[in-house]
């Protein structure tokens, strides 16, 4: 009998049982279909980024009501989030149908991703009324410059100047979606780049904390139409300019006594949020405070005349009254009551007919 093999071999290590969030969920309850989109899209890095931010903060699945119009990012709703609402709706027509699903359910998380042509070519009209009402919810824009979907044409974000792989120079005025949803009211507005992962993760856990809209204007390259050189939306030129202008985390209501970060004075601001989670963020070169309003439009006026790609929380105002607090809405929601109480009776009906005649 052979000594060097143990009699009894050594027990295998335990298997480690799926990681889970504070519901108890594996991260796999939050995924969706296999992305179809081209390999190395942008998008589908902001996908997966989403699917970790509502996985880490714990948000119900079946609570949340996920919305787009057309367009390659309007696509990626069917990517995440396969247990919850989902409705994929007409080209830059998603707000109507946000504010509706918002309105009936008060109690859904809704989050809307659209495009740079989905939201600021065809949407703008819709785009700019859901930003004045302030509807509570998260609204991202995959922004690449592009309608990537119908192969590749400058979108109304193409920075003046940039350049179509045909050599085809955009010689319009770029479309600054941040500046115009501060301008509109918007109490919480941000740009991303879905290479920085890390900064977009804590922004998106900060927005859906967020009571009112809030905007994520996020630059991802769409590596078919737009990522050659003398293009401003490619993944060199973004990772070349990115220049954050803050770091930023989000520490949630139930890891906030673990997390407290111990910055110097006049070295970083604490946001509370209603839900009482904090925004913090720790300063870097600049001294800006995304709690002043006009402070944000002078960075994005500034940055946009230096051709600056400046990325991070550029305003926000956590105190600021939603669509929904502003109708006086009930706390039931709507689509829950009866018909007798969303209804006015017959009788009712008959004596304002009887009225009229
Ligand atoms: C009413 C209407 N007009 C035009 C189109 C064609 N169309 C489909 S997607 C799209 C643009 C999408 O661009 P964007 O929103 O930037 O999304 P991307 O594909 O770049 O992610 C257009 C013009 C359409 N589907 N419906
Ligand atoms: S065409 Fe562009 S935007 Fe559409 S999936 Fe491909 S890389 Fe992404
Ligand atoms: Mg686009």
């Amino acid at each position: 009998m052979s000594t060097s093999t143990p009699a009894v071999p050594p027990a295998p290590a335990p298997a480690a049982g799926p990681k889970v969030n504070r519901l108890g969920l594996p991260v796999a309850d939050y995924q969706g279909a296999k992305s179809t989109l081209c390999a190395g899209c942008g998008h589908d890095v902001i996908t997966n980024t989403v699917i970790s931010a509502l996985w880490e903060m714990g948000v119900e699945p079946h609570m949340v009501a996920k919305m787009s119009g057309i367009g390659c990012s309007s696509k990626t709703t069917n990517y995440f989030l396969n247990r919850s609402w989902g409705f994929n709706s007409v080209h830059g027509r998603m707000p109507s149908v946000a504010t509706g699903s918002l309105l009936a359910n008060r109690n859904l998380v809704g989050i809307g991703v659209s495009g740079d042509g989905d939201t600021a070519a065809i949407g703008m009209g819709q785009f700019v009324h859901l930003l004045r009402r302030n509807v509570p919810m998260v609204y991202l824009v995959e922004n690449n410059g592009v309608y990537g979907l119908t192969k590749g044409q400058f979108s109304p974000t193409a920075d003046y100047g940039s350049k179509l792989k045909t050599g085809v120079v955009n010689d319009l005025p770029a479309v600054d979606l941040c500046t115009l949803a501060i301008e509109m009211g918007c109490g919480f507005v941000a740009r991303s780049f879905s290479a920085d992962r890390k900064q977009l993760l804590q922004l998106l856990k900060a927005a859906i904390a967020h009571r009112g809209l809030a905007l994520l204007d996020i630059i991802s390259p769409c590596v078919t139409f737009n990522d050659h050189p003398g293009s401003t939306k490619s993944y060199d030129y973004g990772r070349e300019h990115e220049s954050p202008i803050h770091e930023l985390g989000f520490v949630p209501t139930w890891e906030k006594a673990e997390q407290e970060v111990d910055v110097p004075e006049g070295k970083a601001i604490d946001v509370p949020m209603p839900n009482g989670g904090h925004i913090k963020i720790r300063k870097l070169e600049r001294d800006f405070d995304p709690r002043n309003k006009v402070a944000a439009l002078n960075l994005l006026r500034e940055a946009s005349e230096k051709q600056e790609f400046l990325t991070g929380l550029f305003y926000v105002a956590p105190e600021k009254e939603s669509f929904l607090d502003m109708l006086n809405l009930g706390d039931a929601p709507l689509a829950t009551l009866p018909e007798s109480k969303t209804r006015p009776s017959r009788k009712v009906l008959d004596e304002i007919v009887e009225e009229l005649r």
